[in-house]
C-alpha cells in the first residue's frame, strides 16, 4: 500500500443504540428519543507517512579514512567510489548526512555504527535528527 491511501469509503453509519448495548428499560418506553439517531462521520485514511530522520557521520582527528569508507558501505550500502567520497567531505567540512530512515531504523543504524567503532577502538561518532 503507498502512504496516504486508506479507507476510501466516504462516509461511516453508525446506528445509535441507547448506551452501547441493549437497550435500558427506559429507552424500550421513551420511544421519541434518540434511539434511532444515524450519525454519519466522514472517515480519516488512517495511514500517515512516518517522520524521517537524518544519519549524520562526524569527523575527528584519529578513526582511520579506510574505516569511514568500510561504515559506509557496510551499514549504509554505499558503493566503494561513493563512499571514499563522502568519507573525504566529511573529513573537510566535519560532517555529511549519510542516510534518511524512519525513526527506528535510523536509530538502529546509529547504534550499530557507534557499537562496530568502539568495539574498534575508534572514536567516531554518529548521530540522528529529524529532517
Ligand atoms: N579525519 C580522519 C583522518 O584524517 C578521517 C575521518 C573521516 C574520520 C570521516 C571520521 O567521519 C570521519 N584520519
Amino acid at each position: 500500500m503507498t502512504w496516504g491511501s486508506g479507507d476510501n469509503s466516504v462516509a461511516r453509519a453508525l446506528l445509535k443504540l441507547g448506551g452501547g448495548g441493549g437497550m435500558s428499560k427506559d429507552m424500550t418506553k421513551k420511544k421519541d428519543i434518540d434511539q434511532d439517531a444515524l450519525v454519519l462521520t466522514q472517515t480519516k485514511p488512517k495511514t500517515k507517512k512516518p517522520s524521517m530522520y537524518k544519519v549524520l557521520l562526524l569527523n575527528d582527528d584519529f578513526t582511520p579514512m579506510e574505516f569511514v569508507v568500510h561504515i559506509l558501505e557496510r551499514f549504509f550500502n554505499i558503493d566503494h567510489q561513493q563512499a571514499v567520497s563522502i568519507m573525504l567531505t566529511i573529513h573537510q567540512k566535519g560532517l555529511a548526512i549519510v542516510g534518511v530512515y524512519p525513526h527506528e531504523i535510523a536509530e538502529t543504524k546509529v547504534a550499530q555504527v557507534m557499537e562496530f567503532s568502539r568495539k574498534n577502538q575508534h572514536p567516531l561518532q554518529c548521530t540522528m535528527e529529524k529532517e
